[in-house]
């Protein structure tokens, strides 16, 4: 079995003010040219299509026009789910009709996930949901978070699952071994949930010989070979401007497993330069840029003189500023673990006001503080 993995594609995304929409059209289009020439069984799209739930118009008809090739021109089945950049409703539009032609995008959560059957490997496609809903979906009281939804969900896979078979999952979310510092995330990845953990263990994937998943934008494997992010075709933040950004060939067989790397290569890049202004605007580029400028004093309007040469310029930022500044805040935390929580009031205080707190102010707020460790009444 032979699967070009892929996520994120975030189509209509905007970085910075400008579209990456002609990235995305010479990128998505270069992909259907490849999976003609490499020969796959199947293509995997893990989550996050579009950028926002309601995309641009554009964005639409992208996402059309490739999808149409890859049924129609390379004659090769699509599996997609939605990520949490996605609206679950808006995605599953037509789905079952065009099921029919082989494009199986799976937008909502279901009570029963679904499976697709190709050349005798089961793929199962689990879109992005939040425990919520899944909760209520599935009317179990016990799932308090994406790790508990995430585990009722598969284990109601792998009740009915043929371990005898190849087995895929496609999913979309933040999965980790043991802690958050075993993978790497980006800036452009937005949370998951709110006030509840977002990470989910890969323990629970072990019955799987595959596992295709979309949210990170980096291509990193989790534990295994066999758990996998593509990460996103195309950078879409400062963060990602040294990801070597690809899709994943995966030669897959119950004992065996091969990946290759296929590089987008947009020819427009993003990248970061650093060096001093006067330096900068001695060179140019047509790729997006971030500038680090090492100058120790502003230079008057550096971002609009640099533009001249830099077109694509996305953002500019002065390292000694930034060191300076991260100095101050680490001075300020290292004053505020010393102060008291009258002092600490008092410097809320004025900085909010803009005027110290006088006598009777501070008197009542005391009065207030030792009522609070009394316990309050
Ligand atoms: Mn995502």
């Amino acid at each position: 079995m032979r699967i070009l993995h892929t996520a994120d594609w975030h189509i209509g995304k905007i970085v910075n003010e400008f579209s990456m929409l002609e990235e995305q059209a010479e990128v998505l289009h270069r992909l259907v040219d490849q999976v003609k020439e490499l020969e796959v069984d199947v293509l995997i799209m893990a989550g996050d299509l579009y950028d926002r739930a309601v995309p641009p118009k554009e964005a639409v008809v992208l996402a059309t026009d490739i999808f149409t090739r890859l049924v129609k021109e390379a004659g090769i089945p699509v599996l997609a789910i939605a990520g949490n950049h996605d609206s679950n409703e808006r995605l599953e539009y037509g789905a079952q009709l065009l099921s029919t032609s082989d494009l199986h995008i799976e937008g909502t959560v279901k009570q029963k996930v679904r499976k697709v059957t190709i050349k005798g490997t089961h793929f199962y496609l689990l879109p992005f949901g939040d425990h919520v809903s899944i909760r209520k979906l599935l009317d179990k009281e016990e799932i308090r978070d994406l790790q508990d939804a995430t585990r009722v969900q598969l284990d109601s896979i792998q009740a009915e699952m043929d371990p005898e078979a190849v087995n895929v999952l496609i999913a979309h979310g933040y999965v980790v071994n043991g802690g958050k510092e075993s993978v790497e995330d980006s800036e452009s990845e937005r949370p998951l949930s709110i006030g509840t953990t977002e990470y989910v263990d890969v323990e629970l994937f072990e019955a799987f010989d595959y596992v295709a998943l979309g949210h990170l934008h980096k291509a990193q494997k989790v534990k295994t070979d066999r758990v996998r992010y593509s990460g996103s075709p195309i950078k879409y933040s400062k963060s990602e401007a040294r990801h070597k950004k690809q899709h994943l060939l995966v030669d897959l067989s119950k004992e065996s497993i091969t990946v290759e790397s296929i590089p987008t290569e947009p020819k427009r890049d993003l990248r970061i330069l650093k060096g001093h202004f006067d330096e900068l605007m001695q060179g140019e580029s047509e790729d997006y840029i971030f500038f680090e400028l090492e100058d120790k004093d502003y230079v008057i309007d550096a971002m609009n003189q640099l533009r001249r040469r830099y077109p694509y310029a996305m953002g500019l930022e002065y390292l000694a500023k930034k060191e300076r500044q991260s100095k101050a805040d680490s001075r300020t935390h290292e004053l505020a673990d010393r102060k008291n929580v009258l002092e600490l009031f008092d410097d809320f205080y004025s900085n909010f006001k803009d005027q110290p707190l006088d006598d009777e102010r501070r008197q009542a707020v005391q009065a207030i503080w030792e009522t609070v460790q009394k316990g309050g009444e």
